[in-house]
């Protein structure tokens, strides 16, 4: 069994999106471990996100993640990690396939809904960070 993390991000919750963002990795057979709806300060966008911090998108990452609360979710099953990015979708609005979360309900690629680990050693840093209590 594998656990990956995964943000309904504020566009999902203001859009009234977390039942069905949730079941599609229900329907899959993933199951929730823990769970949080939580304002993100900036401090833990900027630790979450460490790896862009060069990007020209960064600050307008941040600022969107903090616009409103997101649900913070641990999910565990087989192939956690590789399963939750196939049906999240492909990072950009125009690449993302019919079928998955994005494809089916993002508009933008910085609005695009939700996050999920790449990778098992992501999944464990970004756990240990937004559930320090697991
Ligand atoms: P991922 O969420 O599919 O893993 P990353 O490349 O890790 O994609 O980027 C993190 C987040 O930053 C994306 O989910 C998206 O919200 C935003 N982002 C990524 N690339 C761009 C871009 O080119 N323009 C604007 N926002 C972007
Ligand atoms: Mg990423």
């Amino acid at each position: 069994m594998e656990r990956t993390f995964i943000i309904i991000k504020p566009d999902g919750v203001r859009r009234g999106l977390i039942g069905a963002i949730l079941q599609k990795y229900e329907n899959k057979g993933l199951k929730i471990i823990a769970a949080k709806l939580m304002d993100v300060s900036k401090e833990l966008a900027q630790k979450h996100y460490y790896e862009h911090t060069s990007k020209p998108f960064f600050n307008e990452l941040i600022e969107y993640i903090c616009s409103g609360p997101v649900l913070a979710v641990v999910l565990e099953g087989n192939k956690a990690v590789t399963i939750v990015r196939l049906l999240n979708g492909a990072t950009k609005v125009e690449d993302a396939l019919p079928g998955t979360i994005r494809g089916d309900l993002a508009t933008s690629t910085t609005e695009n809904l939700v996050h999920g680990s790449d990778s098992v050693d992501s999944a464990k840093r970004e756990i240990a960070l937004w559930f320090p209590e697991l």
